[in-house]
């Protein structure tokens, strides 16, 4: 892990503490069981400033096949909508994908409201789907899920659309959350525990729920002992209040911070959250070959998943445990700059 020489503006969130606010999404509409579930509020932000990142010219003579753009050959991009994605410069994909494999060969299960697996730059991603909720299809109508599935797996050099964090990997479909964005905890649980047996080496839950669930913190856990590192949002609602699954040892907690590393107001921090990434003015894919900015911490989840699933391509056994999330944990956490995020004190 010291031969990693890229770093992640993923920040040790402390401090502070205030109030739930709830409500939102969830607001008139029962949750499925006695815990309050909801997505991460699905802000539609503004359009940020045009970037400075110079993406290249969209020739189309790079590289065409999104099987050979492997970012570790080329760091010049195609993609037509790769410089509005200032994230993967404020977290220097530069320096990690020349040594990363792009997370050929890695699982990613995106537990959410499904996604839509025939858009034009995640088309042949999805390898295992499943439906938890009553909505008749797995696909995203509701459309959080595919916009979490671009930020961390959209090809690259495909002269379409955006970059993904680790755009060879490939991803399992659960949707947990219905139509509407509705979800509870056992579904959370029983997703989990489905991604795990179909080999799953990273889970991303982006779904907040604000009471604890034994049967979920088992799932999470069951998930640990089998070598997948989860990640979850710390939520939405700007408080220190923890949610689930985040909060969650054997979870990794994401906060959301902007474009100047500062977080982002409508983030949940504190000293239960484990890291921070950029969740702000996040463009990325959404239904029906269409793209669009959101933000929160789901989004910012989306990116340290994907850097999960990449650094599962770089880290070795180093404990001799016969697992390797333990060494992708530390070699997220290694990598970050141990900064106060608030910069208030
Ligand atoms: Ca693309
Ligand atoms: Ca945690
Ligand atoms: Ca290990």
């Amino acid at each position: 892990m010291k031969t990693l020489r890229f770093t992640i503006p993923v920040f040790i969130a402390v401090t502070l503490s205030y109030v739930l606010i709830s409500g939102g999404l969830a607001a008139g509409i029962p949750a499925a069981s006695g815990n309050m579930v909801k997505l991460a509020p699905l802000t539609q932000a503004e359009m940020p400033p045009s970037s400075s990142v110079d993406n290249g010219s969209a020739d189309g003579s790079i590289l065409t096949n999104p099987v050979m753009a492997t970012p570790s050959e080329v760091l010049t991009f195609n993609d037509p909508y790769r410089e509005k994605q200032w994230a993967l410069s404020q977290i220097q994909m530069q320096g990690l994908w020349p040594t990363a494999t792009g997370g050929a060969g890695i699982l990613v299960a995106i537990l959410d409201t499904g996604i839509d697996q025939d858009h034009e730059d995640l088309e042949g991603k999805v390898v295992f789907e499943a439906n938890l909720t009553d909505s008749p299809a797995p696909g995203d109508v509701y459309g959080h899920g595919t916009h979490i599935a671009g930020i961390i797996a959209a090809y690259s050099n495909n002269g379409v659309g955006i970059v993904g964090v680790a755009p060879e990997c490939q991803l399992i479909n659960i949707k947990v959350a219905d139509d509407r964005g509705r979800c509870d905890a056992s579904r959370i649980a029983r997703g989990i525990i489905w991604a795990v047996d179909k080999g799953a080496n990273v889970i991303n839950v982006s779904i907040e729920l604000g009471e604890p669930s034994p049967e979920l913190e088992e799932a999470v856990n069951y998930a640990w002992g089998q070598g997948v590192v989860i990640i979850a949002a710390a939520g939405n609602e700007g408080t220190q209040s923890p949610v689930y699954p985040a909060a969650y040892e054997h979870c990794i907690a994401v906060a959301a911070t902007r474009q100047d590393n500062t977080l982002a107001p409508l983030s949940n921090y504190g000293d239960w959250v484990d890291a921070a990434a950029p969740g702000f003015n996040i463009y990325s894919t959404l239904p029906d070959d269409s793209y669009g900015y959101k933000s929160g911490t789901s989004f910012a989840t989306a990116y340290v998943s994907g850097l999960a699933a990449l650094l599962f391509g770089v880290v070795t056994d180093t404990n001799d445990n016969g697992r390797l999330n333990d060494e992708v944990r530390a070699a997220l956490e290694e990598s970050c700059q141990l900064t106060c995020i608030n910069g208030m004190d």
